[in-house]
């Protein structure tokens, strides 16, 4: 494992400038794992540098070459996996069963973007001069600057260099500094994939305002992707706006889950009891707020509860284990503060609701997986995106009344809806305001699927089709021939 000389900088590996590095920790028990450089202002602007100047090189490479450059990645991602999971559980902390998933997610945006870049097609338009021809061209935007989070630390890296290379852009990244070693084992292999150097850049930092204020101001970086807090977000976007770059944005997310009396409830509360804990709750797309019909609540809860209850807490590397710590004490914290605050208003507790210190557990930031009965708008966690394994439950009399709260929330990411009855289903998934509904589905996403959110939830798509074109601009010529 790589420690230290974590920059990855016109195609060599580095340290910071002075020699500063930060401590990687495992959060399941508090051990340092590694150090990472602690990147700043000359090194990102070198990064800047390099993949400027490896941009209209590579953009000129043909779309095969593109595509066999993202295969060969996607092939020594494939032979690492196993490594990448196991890196993946010492630094984030997700059991091993979950970081072979991500994995899986991970390589299949490789695969797909490999395809994508050979379909990038442009258009000719009917002109009502005979002597004209319109054409539409789809080019690269040039350099891409690309921010990710700690929770999926490494899938959020493919789902954005992926379709990036693709386009032919070029990339600075700046990962989370929680997760910065799960982004070296990524670099190493695209390194080792035959890109020119230059061409994808490293910048591991402790001090994301110090890389992000160059990567945001300087005027060669063409585009931001994010996915992070709506906080940081709107700040980027802001920023971003002054030099007019293209933005994408993949924030948080509040999702609801509507289970209807025509559902089964148990199998709905299985549902519940597979989405909400994955990734200890610590995902976007989590439902935070599920709605059950009044009438199959006591059924629902009883099977939720009695999943909840099984779901076993420890370190991801220890068999058996489903829930791993939460990504540092402050998310203990939030996640603690929002389940007081909603007993103390009247939620009833069914399970969990505290932290976990037993069983060699106390020097990490584990949360018992927690179910909340009776949660009403009154509470901090009806409103604010839960990051944690906390299952709210909420009562509901009809359908409009459900749609409204659903929709009543400034998120607009993933939503949920259980019901057999097809009508309802058609009119629900139209009401709801939401970039992804699931209908009996707690698993709609993949690399072919677009991914994002409205409102507060983001800008743009990953994924699918609509994900490259995020990194391309339209460009039309009309030709007059003389
Ligand atoms: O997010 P931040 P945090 C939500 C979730 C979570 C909360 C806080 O609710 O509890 O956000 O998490 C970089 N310039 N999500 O604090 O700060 C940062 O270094 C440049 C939802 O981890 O937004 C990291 O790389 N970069 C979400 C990334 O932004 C900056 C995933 C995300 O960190 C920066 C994560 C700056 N000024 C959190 N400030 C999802 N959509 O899944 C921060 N960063």
């Amino acid at each position: 494992m790589r420690t230290g000389e974590t920059l990855f900088i016109d195609g060599k590996w580095q340290g910071a400038d002075d020699g500063l590095a930060f401590d990687v920790t495992d959060p399941a028990t508090g051990r340092v794992i590694g150090a990472a450089a602690d990147a700043g202002a000359a090194e990102t602007d070198r990064a800047i540098a390099a993949a400027s100047e490896a941009f209209e090189p590579w953009r000129k490479e043909t779309a095969y070459r593109r595509a066999e450059v993202l295969w060969k990645a996607h092939a020594l991602m494939a032979e690492r996996a196993e490594d990448l999971a196991a890196l993946m559980t010492l630094e984030q902390g997700k059991p091993l069963k979950a970081a072979r998933n991500e994995v899986r997610y991970a390589l299949g945006f490789l695969a797909w973007f490999a395809e994508e870049a050979k379909r990038v097609y442009g258009s000719s338009i009917p002109s009502a001069r005979a002597d004209q021809r319109l054409t539409v061209l789809r080019q690269p935007v040039g350099v891409v600057a690309a921010i990710t989070p700690w929770n999926y630390p490494i899938s959020m890296i493919t789902r954005k260099v992926g379709p990036a290379l693709a386009a032919g852009c070029t990339v600075v990244l700046k990962p989370a500094e929680q997760t910065p070693l799960c982004a070296v084992a990524v670099f190493e292999i695209l390194a080792e994939a035959g890109l020119p150097a230059g061409v994808v850049n490293l910048v591991t930092t402790s001090r994301p305002e110090a890389v992000g204020d160059r990567l945001l101001d300087a005027r060669e970086v063409r585009k931001l992707t994010f996915t992070g807090s709506t906080e940081v977000g709107k700040l980027l976007g802001a920023r971003a706006a002054a030099t007019m770059k293209r933005v994408s944005m993949e924030l948080g997310g509040h999702a609801p889950m509507l289970v209807f009396p025509d559902a089964d409830p148990v199998h709905a509360a299985k549902g519940a009891a597979l989405v909400k804990f994955l990734n200890t709750g610590q995902a976007c797309i989590s439902p935070n707020r599920i709605f059950v019909h009044r009438s199959v609540i006591e059924a629902f809860t009883a099977e939720l509860v009695a999943r909840v209850g099984k779901l076993a807490a420890g370190p991801g590397d220890r068999a058996g284990v489903s829930i791993g710590p939460l990504v540092d004490e402050a998310a203990v914290a939030k996640v603690s503060g929002q389940v007081e605050d909603a007993v103390a208003k009247g939620a009833r507790l069914l399970v969990g609701g505290h932290r976990l210190t037993e069983d060699g557990l106390d020097a990490g930031t584990f949360y018992a997986p927690t179910v909340l009965a009776d949660v009403d708008e009154t509470m901090r966690i009806y409103r604010e995106e839960t990051f944690g394994p906390v299952a709210a439950v909420i009562p509901f009399d009809d359908e409009d009344e459900a749609i409204r709260r659903a929709n009543d929330t400034e998120y607009g990411l993933a939503s949920y809806v259980y019901t057999t009855d097809l009508g309802r289903a058609q009119r629900v998934s139209e009401a709801l305001r939401f970039g992804i509904v699931g209908v009996n589905d707690i698993d709609p996403t993949g690399a072919a699927a677009p991914f994002g959110g409205v409102g507060a939830s983001g800008l743009g798509r990953e994924g699918g089709a609509q994900g490259i074109d995020e990194y391309l601009d339209v460009k039309l010529v009309g030709t007059v021939a003389r």
